[in-house]
């Protein structure tokens, strides 16, 4: 694999590649089963556990700030894309749209197929974390989590949920998909939180 599709970074882009991964000039698809179909008249999103219980509609997101957001994006299974030009809204607004219970520390992304990944609160409200539905000026493809995913642009890529459908927020951990199947509960590439063994 290595040679053809991923190169080593320039040096004057090594400081942007976190230890062990290969930079790939295309956008790789890493799905777990199959892409669902999510035809955005019938969208809905959901939070509940620990906020009360709400639901949004497509337009409900596209009546929030849209935002532009240019991220470097890490697999771990150590190929980096850098410069994705993604936009969307920030979760720091559709946060501001939540009524969160103080008890809630942590939270789960809930997807369309049924995937699933866990974050700490803190990870999760962040500045630079953001819903995406648009991926180089166009509708962000099926297959790289059409219409509407999660990015967390500082932690491996797992955790930015394709088809993302809904959160839980919870006062205490709970694994996501990979997380219990080997993967870092974190998974911070520049500390490569890889695997929890
Ligand atoms: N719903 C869902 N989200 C997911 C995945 C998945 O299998 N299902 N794979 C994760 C992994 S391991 C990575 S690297 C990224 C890949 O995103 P991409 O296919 O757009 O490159 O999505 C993440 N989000
Ligand atoms: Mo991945």
């Amino acid at each position: 694999m290595i040679g053809k599709f991923f190169h080593k970074p320039e040096p004057e882009q090594s400081d942007r590649v976190p230890p062990g991964q290969y930079l790939t000039k295309g956008f790789p698809v890493l799905t777990y089963g199959e892409t669902p179909d999510v035809n955005i008249d019938d969208w809905e999103f959901r939070v509940w556990g620990l906020a009360i219980p709400k639901t949004w509609r497509w337009s409900d997101m596209m009546a929030m700030p849209q935002h532009d957001f240019t991220k470097d994006f890490h697999c771990v299974t150590r190929w980096s894309k850098l410069d994705v030009q993604w936009t969307g809204i920030r979760v720091t607004d559709f946060m501001s749209q939540v009524e969160l219970d103080p008890k809630a520390t942590h939270v789960m992304q809930h997807c369309y197929g049924g995937y699933t990944t866990n974050l700490t609160l803190d990870e999760f409200v962040r500045e630079d974390n953001f819903f995406a539905h648009t991926l180089l000026g166009e509708p962000l493809p099926p297959e790289h989590g059409g219409p509407m995913r999660l990015v967390v642009p500082h932690l491996y890529a797992w955790k930015s949920a394709k088809w993302i459908n809904g959160l839980e927020f919870l006062d205490h951990e709970e694994s996501g998909f990979w997380e219990r199947n080997g993967y870092h509960r974190r998974g911070e590439p520049w500390a490569e939180e890889r695997y929890s063994f």
